[in-house]
């Protein structure tokens, strides 16, 4: 298999996470999707990475799509629950995690902006997002180990690439004083061998 990501992508960390739990062996490919010479649009034709490529030669791309193919191989362990309702838990807990790094990315690109074009009213829309997508996180890790059942899930991967992201773009911001149950948790997850190994270039 084929992985096309960048290197900080959070969306395509929760693969590469994946692909380590798994033990199944990959080809990282490094991309820029933000170049216009970029690999991934080859692939996926919104230009985004991560895009898998299967060993039949197929293309995946979203990185929920990519988990949930990752899942159909014979590679334990699995990260969705058998439990078709279980397996719907996880998917919202992964929905929010990204929808947290989506809104994140916007107040990224737009502090990218030069000075006069950007809006302080879309800023603060995006980070209210952020800021209340994480108290829910943080409230519903408070004294539990895993969001969904007795062990990891693709929830705690894709929460866990989450805060590691947002902790590397916004330093300031000092979540983990203000998220101290989702902090502690992230602390363990994120010293797990899979997310030392993909921790994004300093
Ligand atoms: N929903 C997508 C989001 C992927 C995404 O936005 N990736 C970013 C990098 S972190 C990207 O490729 N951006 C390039 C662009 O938007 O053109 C997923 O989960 O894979």
């Amino acid at each position: 298999m084929r992985l096309i990501a960048s290197l900080t992508s959070p969306y395509a960390r929760k693969i590469r996470v994946l692909l380590h739990e798994k033990g199944l062996p990959f080809a990282l490919i490094p991309d820029n999707p933000h170049e216009p010479a970029n690999m991934v649009s080859q692939h996926n034709p919104l230009g985004k990475v991560p895009a898998l490529i299967a060993d039949d030669g197929r293309a995946w791309f979203d990185s929920p799509v990519i988990a949930e193919y990752l899942e159909t191989l014979a590679a334990a362990p699995y990260f969705l629950p058998a439990d078709r309702l279980a397996a719907v838990e996880v998917k919202q807990v992964e929905a929010l995690a990204d929808g947290i790094t989506d809104a994140g990315v916007l107040v990224l690109l737009e502090a990218r902006r030069p000075a006069a074009q950007q809006s302080e009213a879309w800023r603060a829309r995006h980070w209210g997002k952020v800021e209340h997508g994480l108290a829910a996180l943080d409230t519903a890790i408070a004294g539990r180990d895993w969001f969904v059942g007795s062990g990891m899930t693709l929830a705690d991967i894709a929460v866990g690439c989450m805060w590691g992201w947002l902790n590397f773009r916004f330093p300031q911001a000092d979540l983990a004083s203000r998220y101290p149950a989702l902090a502690a948790w992230g602390a363990m997850l994120l010293a797990r061998p899979a997310f030392v190994q993909t921790q994004p270039p300093a």
